[in-house]
């Protein structure tokens, strides 16, 4: 009888590598509304310790002496660029991710979203990755607009538990950052970090596992190692590899 009943995925960074996407929405919308801003990745790498795409236009603002800012209508707009581009132009899913959750389907393996992202980003990216169809798959998709306190608080972590009717230790998540890794400790989950583009300086202790990618690392199989995971990673493991 499987321990493992559910996986539970952070979004960008996690699934897809989307943050220069979110990078550049944040710049047309800035250029749209006539501010002279323009986030290179420089700063940006170091805005992403703020998460939530609004609390970030506030804490730069903030920064730079900016009190009158629009930040709720320039979130707005931003998430209008993003989800045009990503409709446009489509996005390839990390290694492995998609695998992953075709083999977690096919074993009865429920499946989970908790993002800090807004929920139009996170339905144009299932949709345009794994096909129209893709929200239906996941029982529970908990994103920023479903929590007051987000990452590294518990709170979306907390949803989506509380959604699928499930303890943690039935669970796994996966996270590309500190912060995320932190909200899905807090909730109790073992959590596999993939970390991304903008994560890979972060500290992951804490951490199940650090992979490259979920594309499956073939000395899984035969890695002495592997018997001091724990029989959840182990189960995860051998979803990974089928
Ligand atoms: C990453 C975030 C989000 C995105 C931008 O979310 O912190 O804020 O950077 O999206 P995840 P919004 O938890 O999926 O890693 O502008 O919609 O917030
Ligand atoms: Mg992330």
């Amino acid at each position: 009888m499987s321990t493992l009943k559910a996986l539970i995925f952070d979004v960008d960074g996690t699934l897809a590598e989307t943050e220069e996407v979110h990078r550049e929405a944040f710049n047309l919308a800035f250029a749209e509304a006539g501010l002279s801003w323009r986030w290179d990745r420089s700063i940006y790498g170091r805005l992403l310790r703020t998460t939530g795409g609004r609390e970030r236009i506030e804490v730069y603002a903030g920064e730079i002496g900016a009190t009158d800012v629009a930040s709720a209508e320039l979130h707005r707009r931003k998430t209008f660029f993003y989800n045009n581009w990503i409709t446009a132009n489509g996005i390839d899913l990390r290694p492995g991710v998609e695998r992953l959750i075709g083999n977690a389907r096919s074993q009865g393996i429920r499946l989970a979203i908790a993002t800090t992202t807004s929920r139009a980003n996170v339905e144009s990216l299932l949709a345009k990755t794994l096909g129209p169809d893709a929200a239906d798959w996941f029982d529970a998709i908990c994103c920023g607009e479903d929590v007051s306190r987000k990452k590294p608080d518990p709170e979306v972590y907390m949803a989506a538990l509380s959604r699928l009717g499930l303890g943690p230790e039935a669970c796994i998540a996966f996270e590309d950052s500190a912060n995320g890794l932190k909200s899905a400790r807090a909730a109790g989950l073992t959590t596999v970090i993939t970390p991304s583009i903008y994560t890979v300086f972060d500290d992951f202790d804490g951490a199940e596992l650090n992979l490259h990618t979920l594309d499956e690392p073939l000395s899984f199989r035969q890695n002495p190692k592997l018997e001091n995971l724990s029989r959840l990673t182990r189960e995860l493991i051998t979803l990974i590899s089928r």
